[in-house]
């Protein structure tokens, strides 16, 4: 009794497993309420890290997976990993980069010469390596859309859609060698995704240039967001490594290692002077609309920003710069020093007088202060304070920008406030909503490279440390350890009244619209198959799934069909997936509510093979399965 009250405002599991939901079907269960959001209140102001069961955060993490390929959502700041979300590698539980629409999606923007190389290896690359999940902003904030996210091994950028948390876009970055740095444009919209080619190589790299590192280029890219294609690119100095974009829709500025144009170690980090470059986006808009480029890589305009050309400026800034932040006032972007122990301070409101050729590219910084060894990444708390990590120190410094700009014009103020020791060597850190105009100054994160002792041994690879920090207060304090597996390098924190996913998957969803269309040429029914479509040696088998039967309960074919299994899940109540896994074929798939996914695989092997159910969605979801009858050719 008390189980069926639960479903009135909230979906319990136990009330599907029930003896009432076994007979009926838990169609019988769900009502229309149970379909809407959480009525679980929001925490008080102020409250501690501790998420009480039952509580929900306040934020909505979104971390990068590293060399795991994917994204993952924290919540904050328990820091409980919530979801794992598939981008550029293989997932076995969601069967993503094996159903037919998530390599759709994987290959429809593959570059020619990629789709050739990976036809007999698959058709895609099953690694990737995400370091930057950055959100879509309207007017200088999180708008809830899209995140954002580069794959360093393979070049790619993805899209990630925050209301099914699923990737709906994919696209390999011709010209471009390596995404490394990524950042949306914050105004007035995203608009354009900002993107940095790391590695140097020749423009075309078809060969024809080959051991002459003079002649090669790195390439910075702005993508559409919204048409996800790349829009423009420009050819750099040095070598392109973070970017971020103003406030005001003007301009992205970018760090630059390697201006030496080396390719050791030893020639990439001999000159004592690197830069930042800053990209004037209109003036690069007009020089796209009077032909001022050269096309490569198919259809992208190319235009040339090297040293004197009228797109870009050249700031120079000490010995291998990294991280590049903007701070929420608008006014300054930070150039953090790597290798020198500083971190320069760009005043944006200089940049029309530095393109004007009004002042010098150094007149532009406005304090550099010196914040100790290694500083990569700054984040911000909205009231003034920077935050800075501190690699080789393995801390996290706390300074007060006003003041950095007051000594670096000669007052006697010492802008550090407090340094805290981090577990160790931090890269990354992020505040909460902390790289928009809405930060809101209570937490930051510490994403730590090396964790060594922080956790029980696990063997020779250790997990990452990430650390939170509680800077609500005068004094940063540091509030909990947690471990994350692969390298996540960069995260943001989202106040979670921002994002709101869906419950269900939308029949009109335009992820298996196609899906959907291949069915309607077939005459079945696009909601409620049962049917088996035989098309030549092609067999399109199309199930309904209510927990907890699929309306196959066996189909024939023939040994080495090509079968299409295309499952629509027709349960429309919230955490109710189902999935279909073809045991000894390699085959599995999520299928959500109301989603249809489908499989494709050639029926090679003859006999009995059993398909069935993998997500635990009743309790007769062991029953929940069927048999491929394989006729032997
Ligand atoms: S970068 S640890 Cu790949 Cu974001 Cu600085
Ligand atoms: Cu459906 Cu398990």
């Amino acid at each position: 009794m008390s189980e069926d009250k639960k479903t009135e405002t909230g979906f319990s599991r136990r009330a599907l497993l029930g003896g009432t939901a076994v007979a009926a079907g838990v169609g019988a269960v769900a009502s229309a309420g149970m379909l809407t959001g959480s009525t679980v209140p929001a925490r008080a102001a102020g409250a501690s890290n501790e998420v009480a069961p039952g509580d929900l955060d306040d934020y909505y993490g979104f971390w990068s997976g590293g060399q795991s390929g994917e994204v993952r959502i924290l919540g904050m700041p328990s820091m409980r990993e919530l979801m794992r979300i598939p981008v550029f590698n293989r997932c076995s539980a969601t069967g993503w980069g094996q159903t037919n629409e998530s390599r759709k999606i994987l290959t429809e923007n593959m570059l020619p010469h990629e789709t050739e190389f990976w036809a007999d290896k698959g058709g895609i690359p099953l690694n990737g390596d995400t370091h930057h999940p950055h959100m879509s902003f309207t007017d200088g904030t999180y708008d809830g859309r899209y995140i954002f996210v580069n794959d360093k091994a393979n070049t790619r950028v993805a899209r990630i859609r925050c209301d099914i948390m699923k990737v709906d876009k994919v696209i390999s970055v011709p010209n471009a060698a390596d995404i490394h740095g990524l950042r949306p444009q914050k105004y007035p919209r995203t608009g354009y995704v900002f993107a940095n080619g790391e590695h140097r190589v020749p423009l075309p790299n078809d060969g024809t240039v080959l051991d002459d590192p003079s002649k090669y280029v790195a390439v910075f890219s702005a993508i559409d967001g919204d048409e996800m294609k790349v829009a423009w690119q420009v050819i750099v100095d040095g070598n392109l490594d973070n970017v971020d974009a103003d406030y005001q829709g003007k301009y992205a500025i970018a760090s630059c290692y390697n201006s030496e144009e080396g390719v050791t170690l030893a020639e990439m980090t001999s000159s004592e002077q690197d830069w930042a470059v800053v990209f004037d986006i209109a003036a690069i808009e007009q020089g796209v609309k009077d032909g001022d480029f050269k096309i490569y890589g198919g259809d992208v305009p190319v235009l040339d920003g090297r040293k004197g050309s009228k797109y870009t400026r050249y700031i120079p800034i000490s010995n291998s710069p990294h991280g590049v932040n903007a701070s929420p006032d608008g006014n300054y972007m930070m150039i953090n020093g790597k290798l020198s122990p500083t971190v320069s301070v760009i005043d944006l409101r200089k940049l029309p007088d530095l393109f004007a050729d009004n002042i010098q590219p150094r007149d532009a910084v406005v304090a550099e202060p010196q914040l100790g060894l290694g500083p990569l990444h700054t984040a911000f708390d909205g009231r003034g304070y920077a935050y800075t990590t501190l690699f080789l120190d393995s801390q996290v410094v706390k300074w007060d920008i006003a003041k950095a700009i007051a000594s670096f014009g000669g007052d006697d103020v010492d802008p550090i406030v407090q340094k805290i020791d981090v577990q160790y060597q931090p890269g990354h850190n992020h505040t909460s909503m902390g790289e928009t105009k809405d930060a809101d100054g209570k937490w930051l994160i510490s994403l730590n490279k090396f964790s060594k002792d922080r956790y029980i041994n696990v063997g020779p690879l250790k997990p990452e440390s990430e650390q939170l920090i509680d800077i609500s207060g005068d004094e940063m304090k540091l509030v909990h350890d947690g471990p994350t597996f692969g390298e996540p390098h960069d995260c943001i924190l989202v106040d979670r009244a921002l994002v709101n996913p869906n419950q269900v998957y939308d029949r009109a969803d335009p992820t298996f619209a196609a899906t959907l269309a291949q069915a309607e040429k077939d005459g079945v029914d696009l909601d409620y198959p049962a049917d088996v479509i035989r098309d030549g040696n092609k067999v399109r088998v199309y199930m309904h799934s209510i927990a907890p039967t699929f309306s196959l309960e066996k189909f024939t074919v023939k040994q080495g069909d090509e079968v299409t299994i295309i499952v629509s899940n027709m349960d429309d109540v919230d955490d109710l997936t189902h999935g279909l896994t073809m045991a000894n074929y390699g085959v599995c798939m999520e299928v959500g509510p109301q989603q249809t996914a489908s499989v494709t695989f050639k029926a090679d092997m003859a006999g009995v093979h059993w398909f069935y159910c993998q997500w635990f969605c009743h309790a007769l979801h062991m029953e929940m399965r069927g048999r491929m009858i394989v006729e032997p050719s």
